[in-house]
């Protein structure tokens, strides 16, 4: 290479040919290395001298020396042996972000006379970041009316290296209630979806813990996890019970307004306003029940409320309804069967069917006189009745 060490900066002519001359070298000067990211220090790259067709011995004299644009320190070269090694740390990551193509571009230059070179110094990925997920938690909210097949959306990790090393598969832990189901799409991430294969009941298993797993395809393959924490909200699934279906209740007759007849209490298995009960009397009921007891809806307790009388009526089928309290409410039946006890609150009646009177004096020993009907309302004993006659009469 010839090259004129006369300087004539005001020469548009010179300046011309020196530009030229410059593109020339470029083309012709080019020598490409690479090296692997996170060597230590002191990593051979390449011999750089020699390739570029320098002695070693004319390194110093002739100036040689290296620039490189932003990164001046990370390569450098021994003057004594023309050998290019890595300085300080390169890291790819930090130097490239996601970007495939990572190089170090060099510049060299020597003196007497002046040449230039470019040097290429491309730095290969290896891979030192294991996936990452946002988050180190990601909750979810499932219904469990949710059909099986239903699917939910998860967020996916990401890998700072590029290529194989950033390459992700994701592995759920083995569970009986969801599969995951991944697509990759054209933007190089891929849609993670978790899909219900068994449907979820919240009265039996209100959280679900699943641990996500996302696997680069480096080697060794680098992995990371994140916790999926699945809450089971409730639905309206299960109607109120009572204890029994059929309640029986014995009752003196002339039970004062007020007394309880019994306390009712249901159950539901759900949460919140589904598990909520109001009591009420069934469409079923007789308004002759209606107008003898009443139910608080809140506690489900059955008081009397109107006269009960044995002789009227002694026997009172109530049926009760239980309703939860969600817009969509479902219900529970029970039958409260009320028997009264009679109670002595009768009287005998006397009725005189047919009478001869006056008697005549002379009336012969066995004369009817009268014929008595006497009753009784009550019943058993109650209504067992006695006669008798005032002592010392003729009768
Ligand atoms: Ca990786
Ligand atoms: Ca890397
Ligand atoms: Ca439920
Ligand atoms: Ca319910």
């Amino acid at each position: 290479m010839v090259y004129s060490q006369r300087r004539s900066p005001g020469s548009p002519r010179l300046l011309l040919w020196l530009l030229l001359l410059a593109v020339w070298e470029a083309g012709s000067g080019q020598v490409h290395y690479s090296v692997p990211e996170e060597v230590k220090h002191g990593t051979f790259v390449g011999r750089i001298a020699q390739d570029l067709g320098l002695e070693q011995a004319e390194l110093v004299p002739r100036l040689f020396r290296v620039a490189s644009k932003g990164h001046r320190d990370l390569l450098e070269v021994n003057l004594q042996n023309g050998i290019l090694f890595v300085n300080s740390r390169i890291d790819r990551e930090e130097l490239c972000g996601r970007s495939l193509e990572c190089s170090i571009h060099l510049e060299v230059i020597v003196d007497r006379p002046l040449q230039v070179f470019h040097v290429e110094v491309e730095v290969k990925d290896i891979n030192d970041n294991p996936p990452r997920f946002f988050r180190q938690e990601q909750r979810l909210f499932i219904l469990e009316s949710r059909i099986v097949d239903s699917r939910f959306p998860l967020e996916g990790a990401s890998d700072m290296d590029v290529g194989a090393n950033a390459e992700l598969r994701y592995k759920l832990n083995p569970n009986e209630y969801f599969d995951l189901d991944v697509k990759a799409n054209e933007e190089e991430t891929n849609i993670l979806e978790l899909v219900l294969k068994k449907a979820v009941d919240r009265e039996e298993i209100q959280e679900h813990l699943l641990l996500l797993t996302a696997i680069d395809g480096g080697k060794p393959e680098l992995t990371g996890t994140v916790q999926l924490l699945i809450n089971v909200l409730d639905a309206n699934d299960n109607a109120p019970k009572f204890d029994k279906s059929v309640y029986n209740i014995r009752l003196l007759e002339n039970a004062p307004n007020g007394t309880l007849v019994i306390k009712l209490n249901a159950s539901d298995a759900d949460d919140g306003i589904n598990k909520e009960i109001v009591y009420l009397f069934s469409d079923l009921v007789l308004d002759n029940v209606k107008s003898k007891f009443i139910i608080d809806s809140n506690n489900g307790e059955i008081t009397v409320k109107g006269e009960l009388d044995y002789e009227d009526c002694n026997l009172y089928e109530i049926n009760i309804d239980a309703v939860d309290r969600s817009p969509f409410p479902l219900t529970g039946h029970c039958k409260v069967i009320v028997k009264l006890l009679d109670e002595n609150d009768n009287t005998p009646e006397m009725v005189i069917t047919s009478i001869s009177l006056p008697v005549q004096e002379d009336a012969p020993v066995g004369t009817v006189i009268a014929l008595i009907s006497l009753s009784d309302r009550d019943s058993g004993l109650n209504g067992q009745v006695t006669c008798s006659l005032t002592p010392h009469v003729p009768f």
